[in-house]
């Protein structure tokens, strides 16, 4: 190519500039939403099916296949599990084809969730994504499979929420950065018996409360952004997808306060493994997901606040994808119609 200038990298070789995105973060970005719409597409296939496996290992394959084709010697730090556990997607697994024509990336490492909410998606419930995220090398910490205790808000949350305060006083700081009362809050809590105590908090503070089934992740993306309604997700989830969270939080600004649930000893050992020092410690989506080029991309499988599910028709399928990057700060929906054949005589189907 003529007059083109090549990238400057930093030193984790990627590039440095904040200004404009590169070429090479832009195409990774293709190729990521790639990953997640396969993903998406074939968890939508067995959609109310009744079955949660079968849904997550159609998932879980078409990923793992889909990242055949992409250009990057890619390491999973977030996956199914550990090795001897998961047969595909499992921590430490080397994923992406480097040496596929048009390879140029360093190396990434990935967290994948290749079906966020797989009971929603196995009854057609609201709010199931395929999700990955990706980073230089070292940007996303390398937590257990344990739970994590959460906070997550949006932009103007920023330093107002505290682990260790009482929930009253997390819901009034909540409420005056948003400049309203605490009354016209809406916090989603996943409905478990674990939340007993928080569910009777927030109503006696009069917040209104969304509980949902599954799926704290697709929550934590929407009270990250404004007019859904939704102001804060509380309560405690999956480690994993806390760590996904706090990817997306790195692109959309949100704000997150996390602690893992180290509650026995085998998960002690596993931590202090793993490199983690001090498992008491409260993390922000800066300390989870501390990479300087981190991308985001989740597509949606049923429909949700942020993305339309997976529609079928005849001569093809449409998928809806968001994909974000923090250093370039761009927020960008895909909605893409796959043809497996040529359009009728009306033209191309698009639902
Ligand atoms: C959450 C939720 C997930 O697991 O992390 C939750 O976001 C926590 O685990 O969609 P429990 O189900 O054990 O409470 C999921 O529901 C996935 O299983």
């Amino acid at each position: 190519m003529t007059g083109e200038k090549p990238p400057v990298l930093d030193r984790t070789g990627y590039v440095a500039s904040n200004s404009h995105e590169s070429n090479l973060e832009r195409d990774l970005c293709f190729h990521l939403v790639r990953v997640v719409e396969e993903a998406a597409v074939a968890s939508a296939r067995t959609m109310g099916q009744g079955d949660a496996k079968l849904s997550d290992h159609a998932a879980v394959q078409a990923m793992r296949q889909a990242f055949e084709t992409v250009p990057v010697a890619g390491n999973i730090v977030i996956g199914e599990g550990e090795r001897d556990k998961a047969p595909m997607l499992y921590i430490g697994e080397r994923v992406g084809a480097p040496d596929l024509p048009g390879f140029e990336y360093p190396g990434l490492d990935i967290a994948v969730d290749p079906l966020e909410g797989t009971n929603l998606c196995a009854t057609g419930a609201p709010n199931a994504i395929a999700v990955l995220a990706a980073s230089e090398p070292g940007g996303l910490l390398h937590a257990p499979d344990c739970y994590m205790e959460k906070i997550v808000a949006g932009p103007a949350c920023r330093g107002a929420l505290d682990l260790d305060a009482p929930v009253s006083q997390n819901l009034k700081s909540i409420a005056r950065r948003l400049d309203r009362d605490v009354k016209d809050l809406t916090i989603i809590v996943l409905d478990r018996p674990r939340h007993a105590d928080l569910i009777a908090s927030i109503r006696r503070e009069g917040a209104r409360i969304r509980l949902i089934s599954d799926g704290d992740l697709s929550a934590a993306i929407a009270v990250a952004v404004r007019g859904n309604g939704v102001h804060a997700v509380m309560g405690i989830g999956g480690a994993p997808e806390g760590i996904l969270a706090a990817a997306a939080m790195r692109c959309l600004h949100g704000e997150m306060v996390g602690r893992l649930v180290i509650n026995t000893p085998e998960l002690e050992e596993r931590v202090a493994k793993m490199g983690i020092k001090n498992p008491k410690r409260i993390y922000t989506a800066g300390d989870l997901a501390i990479g300087s080029h981190i991308i985001f991309a989740a597509c949606g499988i049923t429909d949700g606040a942020l993305l339309r599910g997976v529609r079928f028709f005849g001569e093809g399928y449409r998928t809806h994808t968001l994909v974000m990057t923090s250093s370039t700060n761009s927020v960008r929906f895909v909605d893409t119609v796959h043809m497996h054949r040529k359009p009728g005589p009306r033209g191309v189907r698009l639902y």
